[in-house]
């Protein structure tokens, strides 16, 4: 079954073991966000800057564990900018969707700290940009649960995520080319052993990722425009990617 560990390809045993510890990093984030509430107590942020400051933490974590990540250690730090530049909103994103396939409540949603917000809160105190921001995650998350996504192919899924960018960017093309390839391979491999009957899964999880790639793009554009408002708080990192990007 998907539970054994013993026949599990080696790419996709390696990727679980670096997975971050998810109480952990809730309990980190939780603690940072109280800090920074306590500190600047003259300047509180908005409920949107908190947000900000969640998702900022989020992506630090996403960092770190990039840096752990096999194949990824052995890169020169400018190829491993260029590939977190090509894709740290669309693991921004795919974390926020499998907390909500994990959580598989169709009426609230589960945000990194623990603490969940009720779908009707979002559509009232969302604009319309957002509001349809929100819709298409849910019809991802949706479509994730009825694929019985499970851990071992989110790991792996996230890993492509990690490698989408086109070799052809990169110094060490190489070592890129065979981290795209084995992880293809183990998750085709995986699914086809788990999932005999559902023959379709491997394309279709693979089909998912130009979603949420596309809707990264919306998302940074949503960001972008809040920035160019002030509304999001500064010393961000979701900004500095932003800007890294444009340049
Ligand atoms: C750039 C890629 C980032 C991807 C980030 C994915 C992780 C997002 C994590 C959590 C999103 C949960 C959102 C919770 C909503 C909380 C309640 C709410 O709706 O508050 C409204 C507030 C303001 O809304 P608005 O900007 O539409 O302005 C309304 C206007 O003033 C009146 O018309 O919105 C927020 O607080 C949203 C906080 C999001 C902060 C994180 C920044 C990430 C950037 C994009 C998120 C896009 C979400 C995509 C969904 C996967």
């Amino acid at each position: 079954s998907a539970a054994t560990g013993g026949d599990l390809p080696d790419v996709i045993l390696k990727l679980l073991q670096h997975e971050p510890d998810e109480a952990q990093l809730k309990a980190r984030i939780l603690a940072c966000l109280q800090e920074e509430q306590s500190k600047a107590r003259h300047e509180k942020l908005s409920a949107f800057g908190v947000m900000c400051r969640m998702a900022d933490q989020t992506l630090f974590a996403i960092v770190e564990w990039a840096r752990s990540c096999i194949f990824f250690k052995e890169l020169e730090v400018g190829d491993q900018m260029k590939l977190l530049q090509n894709c740290w909103s669309e693991l921004l994103v795919f974390d926020y969707i499998f907390r909500q396939v994990h959580h598989g409540k169709e009426h609230s949603i589960l945000l990194v700290t623990g603490q969940e917000v009720n779908m009707s809160t979002v559509t009232m105190q969302a604009g319309s940009i957002l509001n349809n921001l929100m819709l298409r995650a849910h019809q991802l998350v949706a479509h994730f649960h009825s694929l019985q996504v499970d851990r071992q192919e989110f790991v792996c899924l996230k890993f492509l995520i990690l490698f989408s960018l086109d070799v052809k960017y990169l110094e060490n093309s190489s070592v890129v080319k065979e981290a795209q390839e084995k992880a293809h391979a183990a998750l085709m491999q995986y699914t086809v052993c788990n999932y005999p009957h559902a023959t379709d899964k491997f394309r279709q999880l693979l089909m998912q990722l130009s979603d949420i790639r596309s809707l990264s793009m919306q998302a940074e554009e949503y960001l972008y425009h809040k920035h160019l408002s002030g509304d999001v708080p500064c010393n961000n990192l979701l900004i500095e990617m932003l800007h890294a990007k444009r340049s």
